[in-house]
């Protein structure tokens, strides 16, 4: 059977109390058949969990972290730990997002320690992967999705306690995206290598498509074997685009 499918937004750094409510009141009616089908979750910005989790409250929509410390806590200026984001609301914690790996230098290791530290504060890691153009256009996108896998993913899953995110790192905000072929590609490479680490339970780990989905994309990305959803950075802004993309389900 497949995992039931995941459609998930990624705010990045935007939003305000105000959107965040907006978001809300149009996502609060979404019709309930949808609900069966399809589990939705908004990771907005750090500031916003306690509101998102207030004004979302009935809608069924889980709400989650972009990024956790590897410590639950410390003398650590800034940054935020997963204990933290747990008792603000969130049951899930993106981890090793592009852009938390490009702008932050974070590596493998690092992933996989926040990773662990979400699973130690009983968040669901939703952990990223994926190749640079210049990657893929030498043709070792598999082995660096693969390398990524083997060096970010925790020892153990149990299925439910793990997300996997493939996001092609060109495709992240450029409209761009891979081909269904491309995306099959890499996501059936995934699933081998989950269940060649974690054994049954990694037919049931969620592998979700990420980078320019958009409604208009969202049914030739969304229909492609072992992709178990999205990952959705700008069209999760708007409550409607969201809504059309899970709308596939
Ligand atoms: C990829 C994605 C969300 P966008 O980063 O994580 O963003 O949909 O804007 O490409």
């Amino acid at each position: 059977a497949r995992p039931r499918p995941l459609v998930a937004g990624n705010w990045k750094m935007n939003g305000n109390k105000l959107s965040a409510r907006v978001f809300a009141a149009i996502i609060q009616g979404y019709d309930a058949a949808l609900r069966s089908k399809v589990e939705l979750l908004i990771c907005p910005p750090a500031t916003l969990t306690v509101t998102f989790g207030v004004v979302a409250v009935g809608s069924g929509v889980s709400v989650g972290g972009q990024d956790c410390h590897v410590k639950a806590s410390g003398a650590h200026t800034g940054d935020v730990s997963a204990p933290q984001l747990a008792d603000a609301g969130a049951s899930y914690v993106i981890v090793g997002h592009s852009e938390r790996r490009a702008d932050h230098g974070e590596t493998d290791a690092v992933v996989r320690a926040k990773a662990l530290a979400a699973r130690d504060a009983w968040l669901t890691p939703v952990v990223c992967v994926g190749e640079t153009r210049g990657q893929r256009e030498g043709g070792n996108a598999l082995d660096v999705v693969r390398a990524q896998l083997a060096g970010s993913l925790p020892e153990t899953a149990n299925g439910d306690d793990l997300v996997v995110a493939y996001e092609p790192v060109w495709a992240i905000g450029t409209g761009l995206t891979p081909t269904p072929a491309q995306v099959a590609e890499v996501h059936a490479a995934i699933r081998a290598a989950l269940v060649e680490r974690y054994g049954e339970a990694g037919a049931a780990i969620r592998i979700l498509y990420g980078g320019s989905v958009k409604p208009d994309n969202a049914f030739d990305l969304l229909s492609v074997s072992h992709v178990d959803g999205a990952l959705v950075g700008g069209a999760s802004l708007e409550a409607a685009d969201f809504l059309a993309i899970a709308d596939y389900y």
